[in-house]
């Protein structure tokens, strides 16, 4: 099988460790795309100069040009600025948003078929921007976000209970910040609910650190946010498109009347392939989870009407 070619867009934490997973794994040809001269190209020849020790052949490069993206099977965008003293939430959200915008048009150009997975934050709203922007079908356009926060709860839920992590299975829901929707009914180990083998508090505290999870590594860097975990989740989705797998992997992805929400992107279980988004899987929730679901929803929507672009 031919390799694919796959462009990441911002060649910083997570753009770089996640080109470098991709060329280790043997996945695809990498292109990395950066407005910082010198930084694409530098990070791509650095990798490249390990291939002999890695033992990869794919063709890592860098550039600040989106003539060099042409013809990728899948762009990962994580594109964006991180915050400054004196900037509110909102003022990196409109600053990002004019960003992923250009970045998404460009690409959009040159590739008008490929599949997106968007990375930068806030995710539920950049991903709604890149979709507006590049005019990809919803099929083939996605958030990264619910691996991630899923990972992080099957992280804790493995190190709660000593158990490896391979067993353990989790869902989150929602929208990516502190108003996602962990679902312990939907997360198992061996099989078996959380919900049988811990009490009501120990979850609890386990859902309460997965929703700070973000904030947590923040907190501990001082200068910047999480990017292993975070390229790693990517690597997961580009997996199961790149190897056909058909997993099922929480993704913000558009919603159109799914779980009775319409119009916006948001975290959700889906099938992922080569054709890529192959079906949305709706899980039967209780009215609690509805409600808590909804009001993740509303927190979207409120964002996507403050934009300022
Ligand atoms: O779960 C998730 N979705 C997230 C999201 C997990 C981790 C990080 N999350 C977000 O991804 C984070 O809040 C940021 O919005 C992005 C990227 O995070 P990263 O840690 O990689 O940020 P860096 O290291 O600052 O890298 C951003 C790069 C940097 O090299 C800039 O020069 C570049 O983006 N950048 C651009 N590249 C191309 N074109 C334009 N216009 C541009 N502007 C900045």
């Amino acid at each position: 099988m031919a390799k694919k070619k796959i462009t990441i867009i911002g060649a910083g934490h997570v753009g770089a460790t996640t080109a470098q997973l991709l060329a280790y794994k043997k996945l695809a040809h990498i292109h990395l795309v950066d407005v910082v001269e010198g930084l694409p190209q530098g990070k791509a020849l650095d990798l490249m100069e390990s291939a002999p020790l890695e033992d990869f052949d794919s063709q890592v490069t860098g550039s600040n040009k989106y003539e060099d993206t042409a013809d990728s099977d899948i762009v990962i965008m994580t594109a964006g600025l991180a915050r400054k003293p004196g900037m509110t939430r909102e003022d990196l959200r409109d600053k990002n948003a004019s960003i992923v915008k250009s970045c998404c048009a460009e690409v959009a150009k040159y590739s008008p078929n490929c599949f997106m997975i968007v990375v930068t934050n806030p995710l539920d709203t950049m991903t709604w921007i890149a979709k507006e922007a590049s005019g990809l079908d919803k099929h083939r356009i996605l958030g990264m976000a619910g691996v991630l926060d899923s990972t992080r709860f099957r992280f804790f839920i493995a190190n709660e209970l000593g158990v490896s992590n391979e067993d353990v299975h989790a869902t989150v829901l929602g929208l990516h910040g502190e108003d996602m929707v962990p679902m312990p009914r939907f997360s198992s180990v061996a099989g078996i609910p959380i919900t049988e083998l811990l009490p009501k508090e120990k979850i609890d505290e386990l859902v309460d650190r997965t929703r700070k999870g973000g904030g947590e590594i923040v907190t501990l860097l001082k200068t910047g946010s999480a990017f292993y975990a975070p390229a790693a989740s990517i690597v997961n989705m580009v997996e199961s498109i790149v190897l056909e797998k058909n997993r099922i992997i929480p993704a913000a992805a558009y919603l159109e009347g799914e779980y009775g929400i319409d119009g916006l992107f948001m975290g959700v279980p889906v099938k992922l392939n080569w054709s890529g988004i192959a079906d949305i899987i709706e899980l039967p929730l209780t009215d609690e989870e509805s409600e808590a679901l909804k009001k993740s929803a509303e927190a979207v929507k409120k964002s996507m009407s403050q934009l300022k672009i």
